[in-house]
C-alpha cells in the first residue's frame, strides 16, 4: 500500500524537476519578464510625465521670442538677415552674431548697420523672422 502511493507520487515529482515542462520551467520567467516590462513601461511613463512636466525643455524647441540687435547683412538671393543680437533669455540664448530666415518684404525693410527690434520663430537650429523693424 505505501509503495503504490509513494511511486506514483515520487513519479510526478521527477517529472516536474526533469520535464522542460512550460508549465513549471518557463512561467517563473514568464512572470519575471512582465514584471520587468511593467518596470520599464513604468519608467517610460514616470520619463514622459518628467517631460511632459518640464514645458521648458518643449518650449525650447519651437518658441517664438524677441530680441534686439543690429542687422549685420541683408542677403535677398538666400532669403537671410544676419543680426548680431544680444541675449535671448527666454530660449537661453547667449548674444551672437547669426543668420534668420526672412521675407524679401522683411529684407528690404532693413539695412546692414541699422539697430532692430525683432521676433522669430525657432525650431532647433532654424530661426525665422516673424516681425521686424529699426529700433528708435
Ligand atoms: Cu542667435
Amino acid at each position: 500500500m505505501k509503495l503504490t502511493l509513494f511511486v506514483p507520487a515520487l513519479t510526478v515529482l521527477l517529472l516536474a524537476a526533469c520535464s522542460p515542462s512550460p508549465s513549471s520551467d518557463t512561467a517563473p520567467s514568464k512572470d519575471t519578464a512582465a514584471a520587468d516590462a511593467m518596470a520599464m513601461s513604468e519608467a517610460e511613463h514616470a520619463k514622459m510625465a518628467d517631460e511632459a512636466a518640464a514645458p521648458q525643455a518643449e518650449a525650447a524647441m519651437a518658441k517664438t521670442a524677441s530680441a534686439t540687435g543690429t542687422v549685420e547683412a541683408v542677403d535677398a538671393t538666400a532669403g537671410k538677415i544676419t543680426i548680431a543680437h544680444g541675449p535671448v533669455e527666454a530660449l537661453q540664448w547667449p548674444a551672437m552674431t547669426m543668420a534668420f530666415k526672412a521675407t524679401p518684404e522683411q529684407i528690404a525693410s532693413v539695412q546692414a548697420g541699422q539697430k532692430v527690434q525683432f521676433e522669430f520663430n525657432t525650431e532647433g537650429m532654424n530661426a525665422t523672422i516673424v516681425n521686424i523693424e529699426v529700433a528708435r
